[in-house]
């Protein structure tokens, strides 16, 4: 084709796309490159929110309004890629909730599955179906899709745990449900600690039958954790990448404690220098102990004890640790792996 019929080839085309587009369809090829490409062409960008920024912020927001008016006093992580989206990876929400003493955050329940992760105080609980659990820094607690859940703080400090859900997902595939009961707050019947005597371990009643794809062990305390990755680095080398890493499990099935989260805890011994990793699901760090950096993208993220740091899909990072470093996080891995979509590079 010569160059001279160009201007009538470009013209017949605008004239056809404008004729089918009143109709509501477009041409593939005009788009297709962007649409299915070679690798992921996520919109998720690196980012670090500083502890020392945000909790001033925090503070001042409990000053503004109160946990019942706001329903929860959350500050969302947005990512920088991502604003106005409530979102901190393209598929996963995360936010910073604050419960001052004496405060209650009312009764709901919703088709997104929560995690909280303890980041500041303890002696403040949240109620999921009938049992308080009262949390401590580093625990991480599950509120399974369609439960009640309410929090309280009757301790004198204020509260703070990252919430992380899966509104991006629910939101896909337009599945949402909110419901409020009349009450305020849950009955609770069960004393706590009766949820991790039944299955925290290693052991369930006899006549448990799971229902649903989430674990019904739904508080995972810090010390047991920690123990645990104590425990793996006194026997074994760390793994070049990620030192010691463990994943939390549904303890009846053996699979993720969540279906739509995959969640770990993972220490990077003082003075790891990791190699870099790169995997399809962008993660969603927390900080609980130690200091170190993340190199993501040319960029170095420097943490701190509770602080939270995004690494975006496909981008390799690398993971360094000054001293020992225990480090929560969790990403759609278990989304990816039952479409079998995910992958990773080390
Ligand atoms: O605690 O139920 O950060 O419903 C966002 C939505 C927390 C909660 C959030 C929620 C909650």
């Amino acid at each position: 084709m010569s160059a001279v019929m160009q201007p009538k080839v470009d013209a017949d085309r605008k004239a056809f796309y404008g004729k089918i587009d009143k109709s509501n369809v477009t041409p593939l090829w005009e788009v297709l490159h962007g649409l299915i490409t070679a690798t992921p062409n996520t919109p998720c960008k690196p980012y670090l929110w500083k502890w020392d920024t945000v909790w001033p912020w925090i503070q001042e927001a409990g000053q503004l309004i109160t946990a019942k008016e706001a329903e929860r006093r959350v500050l969302v992580l947005e990512n920088p890629g991502l604003r106005g989206q409530s979102r901190i990876t393209h598929s996963l929400y995360a936010g910073l909730q604050l419960i001052l003493p004496g405060e209650v955050a009312p009764a709901h329940r919703h088709s997104q599955s929560a995690l909280r992760f303890i980041l500041q105080g303890s002696g403040a609980y949240t109620a999921v179906d009938g049992e308080k659990v009262t949390m401590n820094v580093g625990d991480f607690v599950i509120t399974p899709s369609w439960t009640y859940h309410d929090h309280g703080n009757p301790s004198k400090e204020p509260m703070v745990w990252m919430d992380g859900l899966d509104v991006p997902i629910v939101e896909l595939f337009d599945a949402q449900f909110l419901e409020r009961p009349s009450m305020e707050t849950q009955h609770t019947d069960r004393d706590q600690g009766y949820n991790l005597a039944q299955f925290g371990n290693t052991m369930k009643p006899v006549e448990y039958k799971h229902k649903t794809h989430t674990s019904p062990l739904f508080w995972y305390p810090y010390e047991r954790t920690r123990g645990a990755l104590d425990a793996m680095k006194k026997a074994q080398d760390p793994h070049a990448c990620w030192g010691y890493k463990l994943q939390y499990t549904n303890p009846v099935t053996g699979d993720w404690a969540m279906p739509t989260i995959g969640t770990f805890m993972q220490m990077l011994p003082k003075g790891f220098k990791g190699k870099p990793y790169r995997s399809t699901d962008s993660t969603v760090y927390a900080v609980v102990e130690g200091k170190g950096r993340c190199s993501v993208n040319g960029e170095t993220l420097t943490f701190g004890p509770k602080d939270v740091f995004v690494c975006p899909s496909w981008m390799p990072y690398t993971l360094e640790a000054d001293d020992d470093a225990v480090i929560f996080s969790y990403s759609d891995r278990p989304v990816q792996q039952a479409l079998d979509l995910w992958r990773e590079q080390f």
